[in-house]
């Protein structure tokens, strides 16, 4: 107790929103943008999944194609950001429309003036961008190239491209992330969208061939490059915090069996904590090892790798949060959907629309067990609740769902910094309504503004306020108190 009791989220909160290029700029093939992985993806649902496919096909609908079009629409977008009060913005940088297919050796001047303009218009509104450089954005002709990450010359292209955009925007941008979710490389949706290791591949996205050497060596390339990366920032730029991204899956054991608990410890050590250890402690955790010889994965690096991870770490934490899930040695529990990982079925949870188990006192947990390995400053800068919303006839929309999944959450948070976390930002995923990653639908919406835009393509664009942008606006006014 005492001095170190804080009874709420500290003055300079960063409140805002997150959102990604691919899922709601558009204009993918406009002023010299190059293609990127998820141009190339179909749209799908919760039950027929979304494809990649090999070029175009006639008959197929690709929704970041146009997406919501916040590339002509930033303006108004940002204003209704401001509106509620944001103090900081999540965006991505598209890589193809900075260098469009990810080879050249100077950049695409177009490209660069765009996020010009953003930045401009955030701060013009006293929004702090937060920016992701790599965010399922890979310019697909690194695929065709290199078979994305795993070919090592993908750390030079992107080391360069971080080098064009830190000097672009040295006087805008402070917060930089490296790798979106960089922990979904291992996995089969992340290996298509954050390792691009699909060369040739067509078909679900989700059964792109996941093997495990070809994805370990890609992430290591992930590694090195964004540890490279960081090194760099934090010799030009002192000025620049750089941080991680880990998509957070908390998992319980399921019984008290002590074969779960080890199945579950195992399950945190290798979808959560390795990529974790590595981008933060600056090294190999020491259970990877053993996870590798059983795995039959050898990774190939250069003498000077670890160095560099060592002198890479972050400076502050982030991590996507939506659920929980359990894990289980025992093959009668039922399964249960969620983001990236599933695992089995917690009977004390509800789950989403899409099967997503809702579980905001897990982010309390979370929150305190990444401070106590790591005690770097958090930021969770992805969190929401995928629903369909109904527009009324008067325009109106009564999205209470959301706001009740956000204010649960919120709670959770100010119990975390209760408990003593150092938690700096806060930004709710898909602040306005944008292509779901996942299944590419726009019917799965997030947003606190409603954008009218359909999965048939169909739609206005015209921008909406939802309920929960006012109760938003409220939070944020409050400093978190009015909720
Ligand atoms: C995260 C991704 C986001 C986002 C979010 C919600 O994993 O970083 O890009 O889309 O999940 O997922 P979905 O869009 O599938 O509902």
């Amino acid at each position: 107790m005492g001095e170190h009791f804080r009874s709420t989220f500290r003055e300079d909160f960063l409140w805002g929103g997150a959102c990604a290029a691919n899922q709601f700029e558009g204009a993918w093939d406009v002023d010299g943008k190059g293609p990127s992985v998820a141009d190339f993806c179909t749209n799908g649902t919760h039950t027929n999944p979304k494809q990649i496919t090999l070029g175009l096909k006639d008959g197929c609908f690709y929704p970041s194609h146009d997406a919501i079009d916040f590339y002509h629409h930033y303006e108004e977008d940002i204003a209704l950001f401001a509106e509620m009060g944001f103090k900081v913005f999540r965006t991505s940088i598209s890589w193809p429309r900075i260098f469009p297919t990810g080879m050249e050796s100077t950049p695409n001047e177009k490209g660069l003036e765009f996020y010009d303009r953003v930045f401009d218009c955030c701060r013009k509104h006293g929004i702090e961008p937060l920016v992701t450089i790599s965010h399922y954005e890979m310019p697909y002709a690194l695929v065709e190239a290199c078979n994305g990450w795993e070919n090592r010359q993908v750390i030079q292209y992107f080391l360069n491209y971080c080098k064009v955009i830190f000097a672009r925007y040295q006087h805008k941008v402070n917060y930089w992330l490296t790798f979106n979710e960089i922990n979904a490389g291992a996995m089969s949706l992340g290996a298509v969208l954050s390792t691009g290791t699909v060369r040739g591949y067509e078909g679900p996205l989700m059964d792109a061939p996941t093997d495990k050497q070809t994805l370990y060596q890609a992430l290591h390339h992930q590694f090195v490059a964004s540890a490279l990366a960081v090194r760099y920032a934090h010799s030009q730029y002192p000025h620049f915090k750089l941080g991680n991204m880990i998509c957070f899956v908390t998992s319980y054991p399921y019984t008290c069996d002590p074969a779960d608990i080890l199945a579950c410890q195992k399950q945190m050590q290798m979808a959560n904590w390795f990529c974790s250890d590595i981008q933060v402690r600056g090294q190999y955790p020491h259970y990877a090892w053993r996870y590798f010889h059983e795995n039959n994965i050898h990774i190939h690096m250069e003498p000077e790798d670890l160095q560099v991870l060592k002198e890479g770490t972050v400076d502050f934490y982030t991590l996507s949060y939506y659920m929980s899930n359990c894990i289980t040695t025992h093959s009668d529990a039922e399964k249960t959907d969620g983001n990236i990982f599933s695992g089995s079925k917690n009977p004390y949870l509800q789950s989403s629309g899409w099967g997503w188990q809702i579980d905001p006192q897990g982010l309390r947990y979370t929150l305190n067990e990444i401070y106590s390995r790591y005690g770097i400053p958090i930021m969770v800068v992805e969190n929401g609740l995928g629903a369909q919303d109904i527009v009324e006839e008067d325009g109106s929309i009564h999205d209470d769902y959301r706001i009740d999944y956000l204010r649960k959450h919120i709670a959770q948070m100010e119990e975390a910094v209760k408990d003593g976390v150092d938690l700096i930002g806060y930004t709710p995923w898909g602040c306005i309504d944008l292509i779901s990653a996942s299944t590419g639908e726009m019917k799965k919406r997030y947003g606190f503004i409603h954008v009218d835009k359909y999965d048939d393509g169909t739609g206005s664009l015209a921008r909406r306020r939802k309920d929960s942008f006012y109760w938003y606006r409220d939070v944020i006014a409050s400093n978190g108190a009015k909720r």
